[in-house]
């Protein structure tokens, strides 16, 4: 198995809960290492072009209104099989249908309100991760 990174994004509604601390834990407590984060307000604009692979959806406009609602916190996570690993920590888009113990059973509201993103693939973290974090910004020497 490989050492990957993965981009997460603690999203608007579980900002506001305060579950940043809480998120962050249960990913470093699963063997994750945090290489980058930082609190954003994203634009529309910016929250389109983010979500750009979704934009034929129904639910493009109110999920990118709903990601420039309020600040969010995106992070790099590194670690073995990382992008799997995080899926499943963070459980079922819908979070009436997530798993027991994983975070968007714990902290979302509904599969719109679903307290975090996480990469889904290699392929999207490596659009995801730059979009958010430069080089300087991203520490891995600790
Ligand atoms: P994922 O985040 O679990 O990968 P995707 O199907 O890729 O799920 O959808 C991206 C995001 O779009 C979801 O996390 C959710 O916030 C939003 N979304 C998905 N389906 C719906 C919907 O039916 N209504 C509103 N928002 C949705």
């Amino acid at each position: 198995m490989a050492v990957e990174r993965t981009l997460v994004i603690v999203k608007p509604d579980a900002v506001k809960k305060n579950a940043v601390g809480d998120i962050v834990r249960i990913l470093q407590e699963n063997d994750l290492k945090l290489l980058a984060i930082k609190m954003v307000h994203l634009t529309k604009e910016q929250a389109k072009k983010f979500y750009i692979v979704h934009k034929e959806r129904p639910f493009y406009d109110e999920l990118t209104d709903f990601m420039s609602s309020g600040p969010c916190v995106p992070m790099v996570l590194e670690g073995e099989n990382a992008i799997a690993r995080v899926r499943e920590i963070i459980g079922a888009t819908d979070p009436a249908k997530a798993a027991e113990g994983t975070i968007r059973k714990k902290y979302g509201t509904d599969v719109g309100r679903n307290a975090v993103h996480a990469s889904d693939s290699p392929e999207s973290a490596a659009y995801e991760i730059p979009f958010f974090f430069n080089q300087l910004e991203i520490h891995d020497q600790y």
